[in-house]
């Protein structure tokens, strides 16, 4: 076990038990003409942490690993995509529709795919999740289950809902979680700046925080 300076107070990084899992890294959220966009927001706020991303794939590669990737989309047929969620909110475009790069948050589109340089290598654990958490309707638990992971070190897009609803959801589970600050991101920032506050509140109810600089320190 190592301590990793983290707020708000050392993470206990376990070796071997831990997996990277990196959330909905997709043109569809990242780049101009995808869903983010569609729903008004200024997508170079999150392009902006790709090259952090890239950084903790890399650390997480070069140690041999394990990491997790998801991507938020829905069947072709949109029969995992409930009303509920298609008809939220007023955007140019909904779930589903034709946009600059294929239908949008549909498996199998272009925009619904990873942006390049975060897309999963041979033998990392890609996830197709319909929801906000990862965990809802994929098989994730009982994969991390079979490798004996018991710690997730988080990253990707956005803070405030896909990241931290997984995080939520680990934590229910039973996982230590930690949060890489700059290598995630949200279309607010203070969104983002209360995400991290919620998680890391009252003695890490949901999980740590650190950036990644310091974690890299550390498990280096
Ligand atoms: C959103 C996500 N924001 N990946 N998805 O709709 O956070």
């Amino acid at each position: 076990m190592t301590d990793v300076p983290a707020h708000p107070f050392p993470y206990p990084f376990a070796e071997g038990k831990t997996a990277l899992v990196v959330i909905d890294m997709q043109r569809d959220f990242i780049e101009h003409g995808g869903f983010g966009e569609s729903l008004g927001n200024d997508v170079d706020r999150l392009a902006a942490i790709v090259p952090t991303v890239v950084d903790l794939l890399t650390l997480f590669r070069e140690k041999g690993w394990p990491i997790v990737h998801t991507r938020e989309c829905h069947l072709p047929d949109l029969s995992d995509c409930p009303p509920a969620k298609r008809d939220r909110g007023n955007p140019s475009l909904r779930i589903g529709e034709e946009g600059p790069m294929g239908r949008l948050l549909v498996r199998g589109s272009p925009g619904a795919d990873f942006v390049p340089a975060c897309a999963a290598n041979p033998g990392e654990i890609v996830i197709d999740k319909p929801g906000k958490g990862m965990f809802w309707n994929t098989p994730v638990h009982q994969m991390l289950q079979q490798r004996g992971i018991t710690h997730l070190v988080f990253a990707g897009v956005t803070t405030e809902v896909c990241v931290q609803t997984s995080m939520r959801e680990a934590n229910d589970r039973g996982f230590v979680c930690l949060l890489i600050e700059d290598a995630t991101e949200s279309y607010f920032a203070e969104f983002k700046a209360a995400a991290i506050r919620m998680i890391t509140a009252q003695g890490a109810i949901v999980g740590w925080s650190t950036p990644f600089a310091t974690f890299a320190n550390a498990v280096r």
